[in-house]
Formats: structure tokens, C-alpha cells, sequence
């Protein structure tokens, strides 16, 4: 599979002391953004970004959060301020307008789901205080409530996913599962749509889909009761490498071989998954690249400096078979 080379991969390379650089700017500048004046950067340089995390559900969220931390530090002129939502909407609703009431230069959250998302965003709109999305979408009407979606194009991965197991497996009428992320997230709603699309006109048939919640203990509860009611399972279409895994252990429990047996395909690629793709226990992984923080870093400084951002910024990923995740798996980072 052809690597592709990323935009993203380009904004990962600056330097710390570039950011710090940009940061200087942004000290400036940061003031004039904003409604009325009353954002931007403080005197002292330091950009206040209040980050909502949706939890720590998978490896994926463990290495994005690791990225964000490692990335918005001291050093390179953030004071970060951090909340895990444990998968609640409520909960980051509630994070969001702390930062507001704190007046933090900057908001940046992953929206667990997409929808409902209007009121709070108008709420941070109007005190001035520029809000980033990164990983996943709201799906508002109106896009003047954020500045910027820094994130992977998920209806692209369930495409990937779903064009591998037509060129693998059609004519052999599969049954497949799949096993669906977070209800009402984005990543579980485009990455369902791009795998129905892809198999399409294909012999392989969806016999049974639940969510899973992008998690592992979850995905193999799930995946034990499809085990239960359907005997003739080939395939497992997971959203995440951890459900998938979840998946591996309810097949082998049942006295079946994943990956022989039964087929999987996830998405994500975190070492994990990685592994166990390099073991034959899983057949194919797209994957979706976690390390958003220095894009994350850029763009706040951007948007504090009053300059213009990219509304979208599409990290790109690749896509692994079994040589390719053992070509891969010795300088994985995540
Ligand atoms: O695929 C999954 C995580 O939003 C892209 O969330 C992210 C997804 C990721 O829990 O592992």
C-alpha cells in the first residue's frame, strides 16, 4: 500500500523552537483577535488553551491525549488546562464553560457526538474566546461557532476498510459484524457509511451491527453475543483496533481462530492493534492518526495572532496488511 505523504506529517516537523517563535507572535498580536478585545493571548506571552478530552475509552485517545500534553507544554508557550468528559456530553458542556468562566485564550474539544453543541459554542462565541475542534465534527448549521476541525476523514477510512474486504473476499458471500463506535460519534456514523458504500454491489452482507463504544471490554462482550445468535460469521468490521481486540478474545474463548476463522478489519493502527495484525490474529487495519497536538499548537497560535486558518485541515493515514504492519510496527510511535 502506497504511503501517503501528509500534510499533516509537514506541521508535525516544526521545531519546538518555531512554535515557540510563532508563540512570541501570537503574544503580540493576540490581544487584537476576538469579540471586543478580551481574548488573546495574555501579556506574559503564554497562550491559555482549556482542552476537553472525550475520555481515555482506547489506545488511539491515550496517544492523542499523550500528543496534546507533550505538545501544548510550558515550553513551547501554553499554560494547558485538561478535562477527560469519561464519554459524557454533559460532562464536556460543563468543562467548556468552566473555560469560558475562567476566560482561557482558547477552547479546544473532540466532541464525543455530534449534535447539540449550538449553545455552548454560542455561549464561547460570545465571550470571545476562539474555539478549535480536533479528531471529531459537530454537525451545527452554522461553522462561525468554531475556527477550525483539525481531523481525519472518517467516512474515507470505512471506505478503505470496506474496498480491502471487496478486493479480498467478494464471491464468497461473507456474513459480516460489524462493531460500531460511540453512538451518535462522529467517527462511528461516517465510518459505517464508507464501509456500506464500499461493499456495495458486493456479495458481502452486513447480517448484525451494535456499538461497541470504542472499547475493548465492550467489544467483546458485543462480539460474544453475535457469537451466540449467528454461527456463520465471517467477517468482524470493528471502528477501533480496541473493539477489535475485544473481538479477538469473544472468537478465541468460542474456540475459533481470528483471522482465519473469522476475518477482522479495524481501524486506528495503534501498536496494539498493530501487533496483533502482525500476528495474523487481525487481517487489515486503516489507520487514524492520533498525534493532533502540534497541529492543534499551530493553528491556536494562528488563530490568536489574528491570522487566517484553514476551517478544515484532513489529517491523512495509511492503511496496513500483515507485511506492512511488521515493516512498521519497530518505529511505531503509537
Ligand atoms: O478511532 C477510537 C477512539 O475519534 C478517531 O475515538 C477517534 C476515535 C478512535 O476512541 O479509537
Amino acid at each position: 500500500m502506497a504511503r501517503t505523504t501528509l500534510t499533516r506529517t509537514v506541521l508535525a516537523a516544526v521545531s519546538a523552537a518555531a512554535l515557540f517563535a510563532l508563540g512570541a507572535c501570537s503574544s503580540d498580536a493576540g490581544t487584537q483577535t476576538g469579540g471586543g478585545g478580551e481574548t488573546g493571548a495574555a501579556d506574559d506571552g503564554v497562550i491559555t488553551l482549556g482542552f476537553s478530552q472525550v475520555g481515555a475509552e482506547s489506545g488511539w485517545r491515550a496517544a492523542n491525549t499523550k500528543s496534546i500534553q507533550d505538545t501544548l507544554t510550558a515550553e513551547n508557550g501554553f499554560d494547558l488546562k485538561f478535562s477527560d468528559a469519561q464519554q459524557k456530553q454533559e460532562n464536556q458542556i460543563q468543562a467548556i464553560r468552566s473555560y469560558i468562566t475562567q476566560g482561557v485564550d482558547v477552547i479546544a474539544f473532540s466532541p464525543v457526538v455530534e449534535t447539540g453543541w449550538d449553545a455552548v459554542l454560542q455561549e464561547a462565541k460570545t465571550a470571545g474566546i476562539p474555539v478549535i475542534l480536533t479528531d471529531r465534527a459537530v454537525d451545527s448549521s452554522d461553522e462561525t461557532l468554531y475556527e477550525s476541525f483539525i481531523g481525519s476523514d472518517f467516512v474515507l477510512e470505512g471506505e478503505t476498510a470496506g474496498q480491502w474486504a471487496v478486493e479480498q473476499y467478494d464471491g464468497e458471500g461473507y456474513k459480516a459484524v460489524e462493531l460500531q463506535g460511540t453512538t451518535g460519534a462522529a467517527p462511528a456514523i461516517d465510518r459505517k457509511e464508507g464501509f456500506e458504500s464500499a461493499i456495495e454491489g458486493s456479495d458481502i452482507e452486513i447480517i448484525d451491527s451494535q456499538t461497541g463504544n470504542f472499547t475493548r471490554a465492550e467489544g467483546k462482550t458485543v462480539m460474544e453475543g453475535f457469537l451466540n445468535a449467528h454461527d456463520d460469521i465471517d467477517l468482524v468490521f470493528a471502528h477501533n483496533d480496541d473493539m477489535g481486540l475485544g473481538a479477538i478474545e469473544a472468537i478465541e474463548a468460542a474456540g475459533l481462530t481470528p483471522g482465519e476463522d473469522i476475518k477482522i478489519i479495524t481501524i486506528d493502527a495503534v501498536k496494539d492493534g498493530m501487533q496483533a495484525l502482525a500476528d495474523g490474529k487481525i487481517n487489515y487495519i486503516v489507520e487514524c492518526n492520533p498525534l493532533l497536538g502540534p497541529d492543534l499548537a499551530d493553528i491556536a497560535k494562528k488563530v490568536l495572532a489574528g491570522e487566517e486558518v484553514e476551517k478544515r485541515i484532513v489529517v491523512k493515514d495509511e492503511a496496513f496488511d500483515q507485511e506492512a504492519a511488521k515493516e512498521a510496527l519497530p518505529t511505531r510511535e503509537y
